[in-house]
């Protein structure tokens, strides 16, 4: 059906403009996502120092003309079992994914059968990471395991497909390969799902030397000594002076590269590796080279990947379809960049529990919406999709569609507090946790017989979590009803762990 409104074009009909344009399919979804990204490096989020010095304008698009939700959780701060609970809208306890090395069954429902049922035309192309074979998607195209950054095989509906170049755009482009290629009788439900910016993070060729220039600002708590806890942080292992592996990030790179990339891409890094090594830095100077190594390699690649935002919103455009799709851009958990002294994620605390959310939906969402106070979770992202495709939504899953936040209105009875529920034990030195979030409290309970113990924050007094309030008398009453809270959620969501 043509587009009417873009021949006619005026604001006398933008009234009746549904009437006239509304589309007989149900919307397209447009799932964009990454890994390992902080909304401290999203310039739409805005309240950071790194987003004024590396933007993220596709990003951004999406929020401009969209929503942008502030406090949206992760219900297990990690890579394979966020994406188990985005295909099941199942907590990890019961989809059965708790830890990366599981392997998904993909013979329970997930999202991607059920809108295949509803007439959806469903692919996933991009980063999978739950070890069995993808199923419900008419069309997968997965990495293996991680992947890699450059020259990325795709394991394509059963055969091993090898592709040169950089793995975000390659991506990019298969996923508009898709888009093209598609059946245009039926809505589609694409996840393109990116590597980046996980690490080991190796930069596209062309963001090499951006950022040579800038000395990056530190975060306020890169030498946090942990004093402020109760114990289980102290443990960690995730360290950006002690942990990135030093002489392994110096002497060897991670993608198998061409010849003609290896010249590019060697050129740049050993020289400034060689001289690092032959330095001998010590101390906090140490921590503060790897700090700009690692914050800027982190930013090239996300730049890389905002790229290719950008490239498939264009190609929206390009084809008619933005107005009928709904294009949501998340990641499978936030990140530390620097704060606490850290990289990596799996805590219940703030950088690594929240995780970008922002959706466009023209005609649905008022453009520049923002959502600061709604606790909105990935559990909600199958019942979002299946609600929006007008799809039935089984009673198991554990989650709310977002369809009321998205058209402005919260409901009264909408979640007050959040359950997380972490289980690597060890995984960078971080102990099995699981804890409640009201948005203003967060108790923290760490079970395991070598720790036992818990932690509790007022995130109004004290955002960035230095002081651990637990059993703080002045907070009594606090404390007891996050414990209550904490038990009725654990009961809800049937955790027997
Ligand atoms: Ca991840």
């Amino acid at each position: 059906m043509q587009r009417i409104h873009l021949v006619l074009g005026t604001l006398m009909f933008l009234n009746c403009a549904s009437s006239i344009t509304a589309s007989p399919q149900r919307p397209n979804i447009l799932f964009l996502f990454t890994d390992d990204h902080a909304t401290q490096a999203i310039s739409a989020y805005g309240d950071n120092y790194l987003t004024e010095i590396a933007p993220t304008p596709g990003i951004d698009r999406i929020a401009n003309e969209g929503i942008l939700f502030r406090r949206c959780y992760v219900t297990n701060s990690i890579c394979g079992p966020s994406r188990a609970v985005i295909q099941t809208g199942k907590y990890s306890h019961l989809n059965g994914f708790r830890k990366n090395g599981d392997t998904f069954d993909g013979s329970q429902v997930t999202v991607p059968k059920l809108l295949r049922k509803a007439g959806y035309e469903t692919a996933i192309v991009g980063k999978w990471h739950l070890k069995s074979t993808p199923t419900g998607f008419d069309h997968y195209e997965v990495l293996k395991g991680q992947g890699q950054y450059y020259n990325p095989g795709l394991f394509t509906n059963g055969e091993m497909i090898k592709h040169v170049g950089y793995t975000s755009d390659i991506i990019g482009d298969q996923s508009i390969k898709w888009l093209e290629s598609r059946d245009k009788e039926k809505p589609f439900f694409l996840m393109s799902q990116q590597k980046a910016p996980h690490g080991r993070w190796e930069p596209a060729l062309r963001h090499l030397e951006w950022l040579d220039d800038v000395r990056v600002p530190e975060p306020k708590s890169l030498f946090d000594d942990y004093s402020g806890r109760s114990g289980p942080a102290a443990g960690h292992t995730m360290g950006i002076a002690d942990h990135m592996g030093e002489k392994r990030l110096m002497l060897s790179y991670s993608s198998k590269f061409t010849p003609e990339q290896f010249e590019v891409f060697d050129a740049y890094f050993r020289p400034r590796n060689e001289a690092f090594l032959a330095a001998k830095v010590t101390g906090k100077d140490r921590t503060r080279w790897h700090y700009q190594r690692y914050i800027k390699n982190y930013l090239r690649c996300v730049r890389g990947m905002d790229e290719n935002v950008t490239k498939l919103l264009k190609y929206l455009d390009d084809n008619d379809l933005a107005e009928n799709t709904v294009v949501f851009y998340s990641s499978d958990q936030g990140f530390y960049l620097g704060e606490h002294g850290w990289f990596d994620k799996r805590w219940m605390y703030e950088e690594s529990y929240r995780t970008p959310l922002v959706i466009r939906w023209p005609g649905v969402i008022k453009p520049g919406s923002i959502n600061a106070d709604d606790l909105v979770s990935n559990i909600d992202f199958p019942e979002t999709f299946l609600d929006i495709a007008e799809a039935p939504i089984p009673e198991a899953m554990q989650g709310r569609s977002l369809l009321p936040l998205l058209k402005g209105s919260t409901p009264n009875d909408w979640r007050k507090s959040h359950y997380y529920h972490y289980y690597e034990s060890g995984g960078h030195g971080v102990a099995l946790h699981y804890g409640v979030t009201d948005g203003r409290y967060k108790l923290i309970r760490f079970p395991e017989p070598k720790y036992d113990t818990w932690e509790f924050y007022d995130l109004e007094t004290d955002p960035h979590e230095m002081e651990s309030r637990y059993n703080d008398p002045s907070l009594a009453e606090e404390q007891s009803r996050m414990k209550a809270e904490l038990e009725k959620l654990r009961t809800d969501l049937k955790v027997t762990e």
